[in-house]
């Protein structure tokens, strides 16, 4: 299992926002390098799919519509430890707990509505990219 890449989303709080580009330049600038990348909405089946492992918590309806209201940009990352070190980039679940600098601290507005998806081990980092992603799509 290869342990340089992630897989993030640009939810879509931030596309409808214009943050794109400032995240995409926090996102580079710490040394990930974009090995794949899309803008496209997910549909409701998408987003019951990617986060079946939640479809028991309360807030899982609120999250499907959340997911799929607009477009986000879909991408694939590469650096050494990408998984582990893209999680300290995008700070905590909950940007109020979310440590300074961190793209959630800086663009995520709740719990609910935090800005950006990254993968949360190796497994699912690959699982998701060929979810969003065809093979030749990523380089
Ligand atoms: P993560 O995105 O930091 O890995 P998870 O616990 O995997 O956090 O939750 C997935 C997504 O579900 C979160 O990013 C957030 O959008 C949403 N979410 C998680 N907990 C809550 C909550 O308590 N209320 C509303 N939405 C939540
Ligand atoms: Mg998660």
């Amino acid at each position: 299992m290869r342990t340089d890449r992630t897989f993030t989303m640009l939810k879509p709080d931030s596309v409808e926002k214009g943050y794109i580009g400032a995240i995409l330049e926090k996102i580079t600038g710490a040394g990930f390098k974009i090995v794949a990348m899309k803008l496209t909405q997910m549909t409701q089946s998408d987003a019951e799919t990617f986060y079946a492992v939640h479809n028991e918590r309360p807030f899982f309806g609120e999250l499907v519509e959340y997911m799929t209201r607009g477009p986000i940009v879909a991408a694939v990352l590469e650096k050494e430890n990408a998984v582990q070190d893209f999680r300290t980039l995008i700070g905590a679940t909950n940007p109020a707990d979310a440590a300074e600098g961190t793209i959630r601290k800086m663009y995520a507005a709740s719990m609910g509505e935090n800005a950006v998806h990254g993968s949360d081990s190796d497994e699912n980092a690959e699982i998701e990219s060929q979810f969003h992603f065809a093979g030749r799509e990523i380089f």
